[in-house]
């Protein structure tokens, strides 16, 4: 196919070129994209690996799979009647109900026809002469646009853990992160689930329904909430609504990209002992990330208040398990509360209360090989039918440097972030012109409701395009002191909090080689959010333009 054909018509900003901007992912970042990019009268072309829309959502199909933020919350904001018309029906958007309200908005602003499907990108090079990148896709095919933007998603690349013997496994193994689209029934089989992070979590308690056991290998015990899930109250649902655009205007003046939760004005370690339990009690009973850390205005940067809402947790755990040593095992030890994505469930502790579920503690017995029908930690041999990773992914940057990105006769992004991505705003990268990544690192993506974050990412983006558009000017560049110093303080602003005592996908920690440098930014989106409107007053300081 000829990709001129697909644009429609020559592209406006440069005349050597298949389209004004190439778009990588058809997530929820790259549909929004797409959708402001159109309104600008651009050219536009998004690839997308798989063969449908959707992203992390059209990828993690596996049981009781759930979004931690409220459905409510979890939705795009840019069209009003999009966020009116649409009803969730629970709390928490399944995977299917999120999947379907993708595609409703993709059907909705007629966005499929400018997406290229089971096309993944191996490489994208920008020549600085002809102000073009060129993207090769899989099938050797070179499409060209002048700006090209990483739409790839921060948990796009999943994580198997290279266990000797694998390869020779007799059963089925699945990752939670690219599960079949066909249903997988473990009746009647013999089940082991490794990971003990959200994925983990959620899928637990449904396998165990099904299986006729089920070994659950734990490396870390993991803090999680009850999720307190439900269907959506109709009066909530109307006033939410009703309040819709106030509450999205005020959620960037709020940390978690989230409205509705007054900043706590006290320390844990300034009240009484009565009212700190009475307040745990209540934030646990209400269910939430945020209102749970929201119980004191330290819990995140005061190792002993934080100290306090991970022994009542811990308690919590202690309560739900009958059996104490199964009980303290789950009890998390090794990392402050909420370092970690705090996870939120339902009846996961309890489910191992059931006679056919064992938990199998690998965090000084590590899973030594798999045989062809067991898991074998040390002397230990565990029989199983089936295996289930939930064993995370290369996040942040792992699908952007899957993709090999360089300037022609320059340095490629795999050479730059060899020790840790840099970035300026977590949104372009010094010596990459016209190249934008959308929630990359050093942005609060991962730290906030991130469909709000990717919204305001779009926004940047697209108004910057504008901006340059009517200046005549085409190319555009983070300058090197604009991103050290961003690095800089993105770092010192993560070192002033509990963040770095976990060993967390923040940190890369949890892939082989991976430099370890906190990737997200902590300082709150609010904080974020004015310093990129900043930015953008001051003429686009930290950036080049030229034409
Ligand atoms: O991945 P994870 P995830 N041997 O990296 C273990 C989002 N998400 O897919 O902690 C044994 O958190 C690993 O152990 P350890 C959310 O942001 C959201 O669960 O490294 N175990 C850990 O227990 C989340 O944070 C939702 O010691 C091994 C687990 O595998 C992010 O995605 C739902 C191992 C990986 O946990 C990632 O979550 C799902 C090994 N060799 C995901 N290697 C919701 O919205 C790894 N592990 C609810």
């Amino acid at each position: 196919m000829n990709p001129a054909s697909l644009a429609g018509k020559r592209s406006r900003i440069v005349t050597d070129s298949d389209f004004d901007v190439l778009i990588i992912g058809g997530g929820v970042a790259g549909l929004y994209l797409l959708y402001r990019l159109r309104g600008l009268g651009l050219s536009v072309l998004a690839f997308e690996a798989g063969p449908n829309v959707g992203g992390t959502w059209y990828w993690n199909r596996y049981p009781g799979c759930r979004c931690d933020v409220e459905s409510l919350e979890y939705s795009y904001s840019f069209a009003s009647d999009l966020q009116q018309e649409w009803s969730w029906p629970e709390r928490y958007g399944t995977q299917p109900e999120i999947l379907k309200y993708i595609n409703h908005v993709t059907e909705r602003f007629n966005l499929r026809r400018d997406i290229r499907f089971n096309t993944r990108i191996r490489s994208a090079i920008f020549c600085r002469r002809k102000v073009l990148w060129t993207l090769t896709t899989d099938s050797g095919e070179n499409i060209r646009a002048p700006y090209c933007v990483m739409a790839t998603g921060n948990l796009s690349s999943p994580q198997t853990p290279e266990f000797p013997g694998l390869e020779c496994f007799q059963g089925d193994w699945f990752h939670t992160g690219l599960w079949p689209h066909e249903e997988v029934d473990f009746t009647g089989k013999r089940v082991g689930v490794i990971g003990t992070g959200s994925s983990g979590i959620q899928a637990i308690p449904h396998i165990a329904r099904q299986a006729k056991h089920l070994y659950v290998f734990q490396r870390t015990a993991n803090f999680s909430l009850p999720a307190r899930n439900g269907p959506l109250d109709p009066e909530i649902e109307r006033r939410h609504k009703s309040e819709y655009s106030v509450r999205r205007k005020a959620a960037f003046d709020t940390p978690f990209g989230i409205a509705g939760y007054p900043p706590p004005e006290k320390s844990a370690l300034e009240v009484s002992d009565k009212e700190r339990l009475r307040t745990y009690e209540q934030k646990w009973g209400e269910g939430g990330q945020i209102s749970f850390l929201y119980s004191f205005n330290d819990l995140l940067i005061n190792k002993a208040s934080n100290d306090t809402a991970a022994e009542f947790i811990r308690q919590k755990i202690r309560k739900a398990v009958k059996d104490p040593v199964v009980a303290e095992l789950l009890a998390p030890k090794s990392h402050p509360i909420g370092t970690k994505r705090l996870i939120l469930d339902t009846d996961y502790y309890e489910t191992y209360n059931r006679n056919n579920v064992t938990l199998v503690d690998v965090s000084s017995r590590p899973i030594e090989e798999i045989e062809p029908n067991s898991i074998r930690t040390g002397d230990d041999q565990f029989i199983v039918d089936s295996i289930v990773f939930a064993t995370g992914f290369d996040a942040m940057t792992g699908a952007i440097l899957d993709i090999n990105i360089s300037v022609q006769d320059g340095p490629s992004v795999r050479d730059v972030w060899k020790h840790g991505p840099t970035s300026y705003l977590g949104l372009t990268i010094a010596g990459f012109p016209n190249l934008f990544t959308i929630t990359g690192p050093g942005s609060p993506g991962v730290k906030s409701q991130m469909i709000l974050s990717i919204e305001q990412h779009v926004d940047f983006i697209a108004d910057c395009l504008q901006h340059m558009r009517s200046r005549d000017l085409i190319q555009i560049e983070a300058t090197f002191n604009a991103e050290d110093s961003w690095v800089k303080h993105v770092k010192e602003v993560a070192d002033a909090t509990l963040y770095p005592l976990a060993n967390s996908w923040y940190m890369g920690v949890n892939v082989p080689g991976k430099p370890k440098v906190f990737m997200p930014y902590v300082g709150g989106v609010d904080r974020y959010k004015k310093k990129c409107d900043e930015v953008v007053a001051d003429g686009y300081v930290g950036f080049t333009m030229s034409a």
